[in-house]
């Protein structure tokens, strides 16, 4: 086995298992990866030049590459994401529990001899800027040097990282795309990965390991992000007394130039990229990005939440991302930037669908075939250019919206949590939970309406996906619930807890229409949300909690869109509605039956009372 470059560290713990993990893979040769632009450079180049990649037009996108991945492997896959915790009740209701000693036993079979022909890269990361007292050090072992890439961008790699780790505790992630070399065999610019009977995405909790095999997409193969940074962090977050959320964070500016820090969870297709770098149309108010998926916070010595982004990077869905949607993430991509499964131009820049202007007449789809825009599949339909997962890799400091704090190692003081689905019916614009209690009984019911034509239920049936954490909770959902009782708890004293609010920006009206303008639009509800952090802002007591008076929302140069009426309706409590909202909650909360907190049982009821 070829060493290619020295070892940068004598943390032996580090070296044994980066030593032990090479006996099992028997890749070819073992790279440490520093984080420089020359390496980055250089793994970008010989990955265009085995036809992995294709490097775009310079004068369109500098600095940027497109990668097409295997039809198979375009996303996370769920059904193979497993929590390996000692216990089937650790996992939880919502996880895929699987025993950890089987599944070693399975997945050390298949890392067997799983890297020859490759070159294991070793990647020290650093989720939360380098030495920030809320960071974690990990370190992943991958043969993918797309992975790498991804990782350079996303995370901070390399040398400094080593440096902050010393001889200290990192969290071990092995990766392998499954997919081994024999004599003289290559991938001849082929994606390439394992069937989905292989795939494997493992956590283990106690021993906070993550194992991965099979895939080289997203989330299944950059660990730092969902499984580090949520799957195993929920778990120390539980153990150390902090949180780790799917949420974004934005700093809002008011007219007058004081600032605050809001975070926000949403289910997936609600636009969380977005709200994270939304550009206000209500004149004076700036909105700017401190991170757009994810959320590490911890009490500071008053008592403040304090958040940091762990990410340095998006990993932002392209199909539908436009000039109009969303200009600073567009901008975010015009260069530097690592696109997957979008469509080529035949000038070398890219193309997907709702970007914003029509497809030229030829393109290369995802797949890499020719495609124009009357393409049609076998049974007549239109073929989409780019797979509707299709994401871009972009540099945070490449949003012209980035935050200037965000990357401040302290973190920043957390004023508002925002919870939110899609909801064409029942659930108002916006409202405040009556205290943090109410605000987690909020979180525990997020959800988006799912349409019968999406999935096979009944239309209005709303998905549940409490604290939009479903698929990146290390362990029982129900003790989670009890931790975010807990953290309320251990900030109360001090009273400077954030305020918990619920939004929805997806009401319809009986015709179908939406009723809220949405995107820039949401500015104005924002407003309101900081002014309630003021203890501002005009209100009304209702059953469900504390909603704005009609003119508590500004409306301002949005006459012919939102009349005084139509916001009356986004407002009004529909009790029926919520009767109906109510039978859905205790179905749901069925589910967590033995670890649901008594708190939230108690919440339910109050609720019933107050809307009877
Ligand atoms: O593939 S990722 O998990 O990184 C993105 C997502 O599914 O949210
Ligand atoms: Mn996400």
């Amino acid at each position: 086995m070829k060493q290619l470059n020295a070892v940068p560290t004598t943390n032996q713990k580090l070296v044994a298992w980066v030593n032990e993990w090479a006996a099992i893979c028997k890749p070819d040769a073992i790279y440490w990866c520093d984080g420089s632009k020359e390496e980055y450079d250089r793994l970008c180049n010989e990955m265009v030049e085995s036809g992995l990649a294709v490097r775009l037009n310079p004068e369109k996108r500098p600095n940027s590459l497109l990668f097409r991945s295997d039809p198979s492997d375009v996303a996370r896959v769920e059904a193979r994401t497993f929590i390996a915790s000692e216990t089937k009740e650790a996992a939880g209701p919502t996880n895929n529990w699987i025993d950890p000693k089987e599944l070693k036993k399975t997945m050390l079979g298949l890392y067997d001899g799983c890297m020859k022909g490759r070159t294991m890269y070793v990647i020290p990361f650093s989720m939360g800027p380098v030495g920030s007292p809320i960071a974690k050090i990990g370190v992943e072992i991958t043969d993918s040097a797309y992975v790498v890439i991804n990782m350079e961008v996303m995370t901070r790699v390399g040398t400094k990282v080593l440096e902050v780790l010393g001889d200290g505790e990192f969290v071990p992630c092995v990766h392998s795309v499954g997919k081994p070399l024999a004599e003289g065999e290559s991938d001849n610019g082929v994606w390439p990965c394992a069937p989905i009977e292989k795939k494997y995405i493992a956590q283990f909790p106690e021993t906070r390991e993550i194992w991965s095999f099979g895939s080289g997409y997203g989330g299944n193969a950059l660990l730092g992000k969902k499984c580090l940074a949520l799957r195993i962090a929920t778990v120390q977050a539980r153990d150390e007394g902090w949180l780790a959320e799917h949420m974004l964070i934005l700093k809002l500016t008011n007219p007058q130039g004081e600032g605050k820090y809001v975070t926000g969870a949403f289910p997936s297709a609600c636009g969380k990229t977005n709200l994270a770098m939304l550009i206000p149309t209500l004149p004076g108010w700036k909105v700017e990005t401190v991170g757009d998926d994810i959320s590490w916070m911890k009490f500071d010595d008053e008592g403040h939440l304090r958040a940091i982004n762990p990410e340095a990077g998006f990993f932002g869905v392209a199909p539908g991302t436009s000039m109009k949607s969303n200009k600073n993430a567009m901008l975010s991509c015009a260069k530097d930037t690592i696109f997957t499964n979008v469509a080529l131009t035949d000038d070398g820049d890219v193309w997907w669908e709702g970007i914003g202007y029509d497809a030229p007449a030829h393109l290369i789809d995802w797949k890499g075939n020719d495609w124009t825009p009357d393409t049609v599949d076998a049974d007549g339909k239109p073929v989409k250019a780019a797979h509707p997962n299709a994401r871009f890799t972009a540099k945070a400091n490449n949003c012209p919206a980035i935050a200037a704090e965000w990357e401040d190692p302290a973190g920043v003081p957390i004023a508002a949590f925002l919870f939110g689905g899609r909801r064409p019916s029942t659930l108002p614009l916006v409202y405040q939970s009556k205290n943090w209690e109410h605000g987690v009984f909020i979180g525990s019911t997020v959800g988006s309406e799912v349409t019968a034509a999406a999935l096979d239920v009944k239309a209005g049936t709303v998905r549940r996906d409490p604290f939009a954490m479903l698929p990146f909770c290390g362990y029982n959902m129900g003790d989670y619930f009890k931790h975010w009782l807990e953290i309320g708890k251990a900030g109360e004293a001090k009273g400077n807890l954030p305020k918990i609010f619920c939004v929805n920006w997806f009401r319809k009206s009986p015709e179908g229409k939406f009723m809220w303008p949405g995107f820039g639009d949401n500015s104005r509800v924002l407003a309101w949300v900081f002014d309630r952090c003021n203890n501002a802002g005009e209100y009304q007591e209702t059953a469900i909690g504390t909603l704005p008076t009609v003119d508590a929302i500004n409306l301002e140069g949005l006459e012919g869109e939102v009349s005084k009426e139509d916001l009356a309706e986004l407002l009004k409590v529909d009790k029926e509605g919520w009767k109906n909202e109510l039978e859905m909650i205790k179905e749901h909360y069925k589910k967590f039956e033995g670890h649901l907190p008594a708190e939230l049982e108690a919440q339910l009821k109050e609720l019933e009372a107050r809307l009877a």
